[in-house]
């Protein structure tokens, strides 16, 4: 049965034996702005005052710089028909409203086309600190100021490039790709002349970990390499063990180059990485110390 359950949110979710599921609709929705309430918008004003607080001197200078070249209203949510606006003649991407998460064949084929995937509906007030899915916060907060970036969206298309053809090879392709995004578009950090600083949306739309992330001692921080990316499982629901670290977004558009599909071949001989394991071959930033780690839960 598809049920909405007390979630507020308007992701349909599907009752099974794990719960509810969050339904993949592959529905792409106008941005309902007029329908917004006060409450939304107020919750958009303090997540954005808040973080942007937080990312001086943590974010990456390219993500700040875009995140006010995007002009983005930090007093109500922004219309995706505004920052549209912008971004079609800075790098040709645009956004699309979507109800959240989708088959990840349908989001492939989405960044391909340099359509950036945005959630319509943001997160309601008691779910200020965490919630399970992306939201409009962490795609628009998130995700979005680095695709004014030239090289950071080429690398987007590239990635859903790769992701179409993923698909076509199989599961086990998939999840080396959904790894690399893990650790790259969603969880990433850059080395700046001034120190480790972020760019991963995952990060920078959320309080804790963007502190956590530069700051804990309990994570690893490791320089990137795609294969040994592709090999890490990851977290989902806490904070991640290992952060990988770009030189450039250079480096991550070259890394995209060479065809991945011998990777994947070697890959599928080889054992993944638990999340929180250095390796031999690392360029290790710091080993974390691994407090507060859970033991179980990696994917
Ligand atoms: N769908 N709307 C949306 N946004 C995402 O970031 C997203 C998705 N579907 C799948 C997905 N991300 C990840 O599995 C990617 O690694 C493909
Ligand atoms: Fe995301």
């Amino acid at each position: 049965t598809t049920a909405t359950p007390a979630s507020p949110n308007r992701i349909e979710h599907q009752l099974t034996d794990k719960g509810y599921v969050p339904v993949y609709t592959t529905a792409v929705v106008e941005q309902p702005w007029s329908s917004y309430t006060p409450s939304d918008h107020e919750v958009w004003a303090t997540l954005f005052a808040r973080q942007q607080q937080v990312l001086v001197g943590r974010a990456s200078d390219e993500f700040l710089r875009n995140q006010r070249a995007m002009g983005m209203t930090p007093d109500r949510i922004p219309k995706f028909d505004d920052l549209n606006a912008v971004l079609r003649k800075t790098t040709g991407w645009e956004l699309i409203g979507v109800e959240g998460l989708l088959p990840e064949l349908t989001f492939f084929e989405h960044l391909a086309n340099r359509r950036f995937p945005v959630t319509w509906w943001i997160r309601k007030p008691e779910q200020l600190d965490y919630l399970s899915e992306p939201d409009l916060f962490h795609d628009l907060f998130g995700h979005v100021p680095l695709l004014m970036n030239p090289v950071f969206a080429d690398y987007m298309e590239a990635y859903g490039r790769g992701g179409v053809k993923a698909h076509g090879i199989g599961p086990e392709a998939l999840v080396n790709l959904t790894r690399l995004y893990w650790y790259t578009v969603e969880f990433g950090l850059i080395k700046q002349d001034d120190g480790l600083r972020i760019y991963g949306s995952g990060i920078v739309s959320s309080k804790g970990e963007s502190i956590h992330c530069l700051e804990s001692a309990a994570p690893n921080r490791i320089g990137f390499d795609l294969e040994r990316i592709m090999r890490t499982r990851y977290r989902i629901d806490t904070y991640q063990k290992t952060y990988f670290v770009i030189d450039s977004y250079e480096q991550l558009m070259e890394a995209t180059r060479p065809d991945f599909t011998p990777i994947y071949e070697r890959l599928s001989k080889e054992d993944s990485y638990a999340a929180g394991d250095v390796q031999d071959s690392d360029v290790v930033f710091n080993k974390g110390t691994g407090e507060g780690w859970l033991n179980d839960g990696d994917v």
